[in-house]
Parts: C-alpha cells; structure tokens; sequence
C-alpha cells in the first residue's frame, strides 16, 4: 500500500491524515503520528474519512439540464454555455446580476480562484460562502475588537490554562480533538465551566454547567464582567497599557447583576457569581466559542461581550490565554482568508480602500468593482426578487444548510441559470442549469487552513471518478473564456500569486509546508510562522472594547408555539451528510431523524421516547422521531440539520444578525405533536 500524508476533510481541528492507497482505490485512512496538533489520533470521522471517496454515487458526469432531465455533456459544452449564458446576463442585467458562492469544503486556491473569477472575470462582488451562516459575527466581531477575526491562540496552548470557559460548542462531538487538549489541561487541574442549554459530553465533565436559555447570553456575560469589576479582579495594567474604551463598558456592564441576568437567561445567581470568581481570579483562562454565541441576530454582540471580558482580565496573547472561536468546516478559515466574502480580497483587504483595489487591479490586469457585493442570504433575498439571475454554486448545498427552506428554494428556482459544482448529487445539484462533477479531497492538490490558522497541504491520491476534475481546472478555464487569462501550472503557483497578494501567507509555499505546516501570520520567507496573536501589540494599535445590551431573539415562544427549538449537529454526521450518509459506520450510529425533547415537556405533551412526531414552525413542519433525554434543558427542543428526509432548515426563519448577516438558526419557536398512525 501507498500511504500519503494529507489533511481531514471535516472539522476545523486540522488532524494531520494518512490515505492507504492500492491499485487506485483508498483502502483506509490512519493517524499522522508526526502531526503537531493531533498527534497521532483522529476521531471516528477522521478514521473513516477515505470510505466516501469511492462511494458509487460519486458524481462522474458533467450534465446539463434539458427541461426535466439531465443529459451528458463535455467539459467544454458545458464551460461554453456558462461562459456564453454569464455574458449575456452580465451584458443585458449588468454584473451585480451575477454571484458566486464559494466552498469552506474547498481548497485554498478553489476559493481564491472563485473570488478573482467572481471579481475579476465576472466583475462582481458578490461572491460569499457558508462562514456567512457560521462565523460572520467573529470575522465582524473580533475585527473590530483585536484588528483580526481569527482564533488569538494555538489548539495546543489550551492545554496550559488554569481555566477554560467553553460558550454554546458542543466541543467533545463537533470538535473532538479540541476537546482532547481541554481534557488535558482539566487532568493537570484546571476548571472547567460550560454555558449550553444542552447537557453535553463537556457539560457533563464540567466543574460548573451553567444553562442559559438559547439567545441570552450577552445578560450572562455582562453579569460576569460586572461582578468581575466589583471583585476586583480585572487587569487594570493591561487595560490602561493595551485597550480602549473599558468606561463605557463597565457602565453598560453594571446594570447586569447576577439577579438580572438569572431573570433574563435562567442561570442561578449563584453560578453566575461562582463562574464570575472562577474566569476572573485565573492566571490564565481561555475561551473557547463557536455556533452557540454565533447564530443568533445578536451574533456580533455576542463576540464582543467575550471579547470584552477577556480583554477586561488580559487573558488575550500568553500562552494558556486566548478568545477561540472554532472554525467549523475544515477550511472555512482558509476560504475567508482567501476573500471569498462579498467586502474584502484575500487576506482581509477592503474592497472599497483605492490603493488596495488598484493593487488587485495591477495583479490582475482587471478592473474592479469598488462597492461591496451581497451575502449569501442577500443573494437569496436578491433571486426572488429577479435582481441576481446567474449564480454559481461550489460545494455547498443550501436547500439543506440555508435556513427557510421553502424560500431557498423559491430562490434558487427563479434564477435564470445556475451552475452547480459538487461530488455527490445532492438536493442543490437537482435545481441546476449545469452540474459539474467534482475531484474530492483526496483526488487533487491544493491546501487547507484550520482553525489555528495552520496552512497544510492536501495531496492526490487517486485519480477522481469519471469526468471528475480538480476544480482549478474548470475555473480557470472559464476566466479564460471571460476574457481574463489564468494559466497556472499547478496549486503551487496558485499560492505563489496568494503569497504575493495576501500578508498574512507572504512566506507559505508548498516547499514549506511539509507535514506540519505553517501557522499564519506568516509575512516573508524566512518567517517561522505564528502560534500566538497578539503578544506585544494590536495590529490596530490598542484593543477596542464596545458596551453591548441584551436583546430579546426575534422570535419569542408563545401560547401557539410553546417550545424553542435550537439546531444543530451530531458526533456522526457532517452537515447535510452527503459524506457521512455515505459512510457505512457512522451511518448505522445514526441512521435517522430525531428531535430531542426534556421528559418534563414530553409529559406535557404526553409523548413517548421513540414516537414520530411532527414538529412545527410558522415556516413548516418535518417528520421525525422522539428522544426524550433530560440532557435538553426544559422548554427547549433539539433537532440536527443533516437529514433530508426531515430538513431541519423547513422550521428555521431567516431574521439576520444586521452586523453580519448571519441567520438566527439557533432559536425558532415551536410545537411539537404526536402524528396519528
Ligand atoms: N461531527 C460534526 N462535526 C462538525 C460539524 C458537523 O456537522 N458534524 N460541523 C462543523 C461546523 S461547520 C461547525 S460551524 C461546527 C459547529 O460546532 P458547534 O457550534 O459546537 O455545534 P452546534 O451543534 O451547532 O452548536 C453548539 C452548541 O450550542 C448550543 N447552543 C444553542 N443555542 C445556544 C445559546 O443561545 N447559547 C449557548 N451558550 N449555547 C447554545 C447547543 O446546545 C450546542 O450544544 O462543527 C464543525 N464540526
Ligand atoms: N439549521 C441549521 N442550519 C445550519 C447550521 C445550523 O447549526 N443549524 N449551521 C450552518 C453552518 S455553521 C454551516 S458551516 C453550514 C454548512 O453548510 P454546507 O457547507 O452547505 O453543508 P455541507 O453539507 O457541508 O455542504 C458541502 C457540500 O460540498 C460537497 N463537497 C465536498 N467536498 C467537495 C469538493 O472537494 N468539491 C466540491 N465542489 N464539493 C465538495 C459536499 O458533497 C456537500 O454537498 O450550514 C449552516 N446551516
Ligand atoms: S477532529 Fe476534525 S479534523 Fe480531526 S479527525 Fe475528527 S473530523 Fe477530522
Ligand atoms: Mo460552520
């Protein structure tokens, strides 16, 4: 067997992976012993990464649509007609008719490619992927606050806190390796304090389990700082020498008692004080967040409230400090870094800032635009509305991972054209003009950052199936019938001209790379890369803390629908579970549908464990079965979004975060009722 060194496809964690190779096929994946952060170990997606790549239903055929049906094409029918249909919407709607979304599954050169071929071919910005419906508000959020949106610290320094605060991450199953550093650090003593309405396997671990009501969590926060400043236990040396703005944040803090927010958010008193005492008296705490604080419209005020208290006890730029977000697909790190977001190029440079748009301009040898594009969503809203015509789809799949379905789908239907790139046939791929079967992970070069900004290599270890092709191929191929050149010789040249535009990968090179890879920043050639941010100073000068105020979520619970119902994933499954539904292990742990429900409120809707029940929003209703499990906090209902034959994106409203867009998924109200067999 051949065994090649390359990267997990699913989570943010980054596991360095082996792929067994023989006769063409992958045989199985096993753990990279060199690898720095995983060292040697994987969780059971990782393990059985490879299964999928050889699944049968791999798409293998560019099709074209021809009325109801899909008929066999050539790549250069199919690059032809795109080419030929873009033009002409873009000659008779003009070019904001047009969009792209990228892929958090693709590679770094993918994304980059995607964002000049949106920018400079199509001559639009409005280009976005799904970090809009994950860590918008942390891009937005922590921008603004420490001057870079990425996680301040390496996975391995979590191991060296005294305290970790986890916030709304279901951190043992979403991000499993994660979670092993924290189980470190708490053997070597550290306390442990999770805030989740659900009782999750770190919950269950931890010294202090606080449970907010979904969506209240600025109130808890805020408390946490105001008792803080009253202990006596902020770091006055490091707010005077390195932050602004501390006044007005502790006089918006100092209405949040403990009183307060136990009325607001359901947490004891006591436990918020104790958890007060706890994060404040540590010499070194970190935070670790991810979808519980995000998706909500008070998404970026949520980041900033931790950022706020972190930056109020100088737990930011040591080793065992830090604000993590955990970035979720293993690189939506690397697709943001590499601009395909609808207001900046790669490495975070405004679209609106001349001299910057005129450096582009020159690399390029475009012209660009200099107002910002639409989000994801926006291009949705922009659909029905017959403002945007042709759109662009890469590895992503929206009928199942955009909240409000139907709308989606009236959307996506009144496009004049769409393009569709993905590996498996999914309810995305049904709606499109044109399919383009796509080389998995293990079939082409390229490289993904994580969630610590660690950029690593993926290698090609089999040749992909049928008419399958490396993305680079086809999109460059259509820059090219757009009237802009692009010829690279390989992914390697692809990073040499990202190095040459973004900062931050000035010194990454696939010679560099190696096994390890580099952590970002890393400016020039001889750079070592960097595993902490900011140690000495903000690249905005001094840190920016900004008072926020708890707002209720849009939708409140009500006589009609009583439950609040919260989304999101399994251990087992990966989002809409093309590839996980794909794999005969951890499709038999979890095979199908549920909703989870606290046995208090199945008394009161007198349902039993195992029951199909229909759960319904204003949007919809969807199918599926009961387990009740006091692991869900009472009032609350849990439902997964992997699961096609229940959507759980049919329940969910598209109400935004207005500071970053990002959708509510993470509080709908609903009902839930026994179906009558
Ligand atoms: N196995 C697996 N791993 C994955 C993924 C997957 O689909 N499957 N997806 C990847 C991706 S893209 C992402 S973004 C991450 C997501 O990783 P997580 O964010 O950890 O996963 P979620 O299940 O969306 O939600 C996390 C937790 O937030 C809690 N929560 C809900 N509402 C609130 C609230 O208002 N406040 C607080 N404090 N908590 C709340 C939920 O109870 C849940 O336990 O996982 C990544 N890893
Ligand atoms: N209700 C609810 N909805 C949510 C969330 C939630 O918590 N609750 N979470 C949101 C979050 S955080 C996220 S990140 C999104 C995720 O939403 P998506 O990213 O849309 O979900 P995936 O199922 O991961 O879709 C990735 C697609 O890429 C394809 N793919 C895999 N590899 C490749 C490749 O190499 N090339 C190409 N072209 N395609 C490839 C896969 O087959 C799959 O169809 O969902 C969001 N939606
Ligand atoms: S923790 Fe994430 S990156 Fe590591 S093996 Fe599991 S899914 Fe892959
Ligand atoms: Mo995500």
């Amino acid at each position: 067997m051949n065994k090649i060194h390359t990267t997990c496809v699913y989570c943010g964690c980054g596991c360095g992976l082996i792929l067994h190779e023989e006769d063409g096929r992958i045989l199985g994946a096993s753990p990279s012993p060199l690898h720095p952060m995983s060292k040697g170990r994987l969780c059971i997606k990782g393990w059985l990464a490879g299964e999928f790549v050889g699944h049968p239903d791999r798409l293998r055929n560019v099709l074209i649509r021809d009325d109801e049906r899909f008929v066999k094409a050539t790549w250069q029918e199919a690059l032809t007609l795109v080419a030929c249909r873009f033009k002409d919407l873009r000659d008779s709607c003009g070019p904001q008719s047009l969009g792209v979304l990228t892929s958090a599954k693709g590679t770094n050169e993918e994304n980059y490619l995607l964002m000049k071929l949106a920018r400079a071919a199509l001559r639009t910005n409005n280009v976005d992927h799904v970090a809009r419906l994950c860590h918008a508000p942390t891009v937005a959020g922590l921008s603004f606050a420490f001057g870079s949106g990425a996680m301040t610290t390496s996975i391995r320094s979590l191991g060296l806190s005294d305290v970790i605060l986890i916030v709304g991450s279901n951190t043992a199953e979403q991000h499993p390796l994660v979670a092993s550093y924290i189980l470190e650090a708490k053997d070597a003593g550290a306390k442990l304090i999770v805030a989740d309405p659900r009782s999750t396997q770190m919950a269950k671990l931890a010294d202090l389990h606080l449970t907010p009501k979904s969506g209240t969590d600025t109130a808890w926060i805020n408390a946490l700082i105001n008792i803080i400043i009253e202990e006596g236990l902020v770091d006055q040396d490091f707010i005077d020498s390195r932050t602004e703005g501390f006044e007005s944040v502790r006089q918006a803090a100092a209405k949040y008692t403990p009183e307060v927010a136990e009325r607001i958010s359901g947490i004891a008193a006591r436990n918020v004080r104790e958890a007060a005492i706890i994060y404040g008296s540590a010499h070194r705490a970190s935070i670790i967040y991810a979808m519980g604080i995000t998706q909500h419209l008070a998404g970026t005020d949520n980041v900033q409230a931790l950022a706020n208290l972190v930056l109020a006890t100088g737990n930011v730029g040591r080793e065992g400090t830090g604000l993590c977000p955990l970035r979720g697909h293993q690189n939506v790190q690397g697709a943001c870094d590499m601009g395909a977001l609808p207001n900046v190029f790669c490495g975070y440079q405004n679209v609106a800032d001349k001299a910057i748009r005129e450096k582009f301009e020159r690399a390029w040898r475009a012209e660009l635009v200099e107002s910002p594009g639409l989000t994801a969503i926006e291009m949705m809203d922009a659909a029905i509305e017959g403002r945007l015509k042709g759109l662009i789809i890469v590895g992503e799949n929206p009928m199942m991972s955009f909240p409000d379905r139907n709308r989606i789908e009236k959307a996506l239907k009144s496009l004049d054209f769409l393009v569709v790139s993905d590996i498996f046939p999914t309810e995305t791929t049904k709606l499109a003009h044109v399919i383009l079967p796509a080389a998995s992970f293990a079939e082409k070069d390229g490289t993904f950052t994580s969630t610590e900004r660690r950029v690593q290599r993926i290698r090609r270890v089999v040749d992909p199936p049928g008419d399958a092709l490396a993305e680079r191929q086809w999109i460059t191929e259509l820059m090219c019938k757009l009237g802009v050149p692009a010829n690279y010789a390989s992914a390697a040249d692809i990073m040499q001209e990202i190095a040459s535009l973004a900062p931050q990968y000035g010194g990454i090179g696939y010679d560099r790379l190696g096994i390890k890879g580099l952590q970002w920043p890393c400016p020039t050639r001889d750079h070592p890369g960097t595993e902490i941010l900011h140690s000495e100073k903000f690249s905005i000068g001094r840190a920016r803390f900004r008072p926020v105020e708890y707002l209720p979520p849009c939708e409140v619970t009500d006589d009609d629908y009583p439950l609040l119902l919260t989304t999101g994933r399994s251990q087992y499954h990966f989002h809409s579970g093309t590839m996980t539904r794909r794999t005969s292990l951890l499709d038999r742990e979890v095979p199908l549908p549920f909703v989870e429900i606290n046995p208090d409120d199945a008394g009161i809707n007198k349902i039993r464990n195992g029951q199909i029940v229909s759960v319904e929003t204003r949007r919809g209703s969807i199918n599926l079965e009961v387990r009740v499990t006091p692991d869900v906090l009472k009032g609350h209902i849990f439902v997964p979004f992997h699961f096609e034959e229940a959507p759980a994106n049919i329940l969910t409203l598209q109400a935004l975060d207005p500071k970053s867009k990002i959708p509510e998924f993470k509080v709908s109200a609903a009902r839930i009722k026994v179906r009558q067999p």
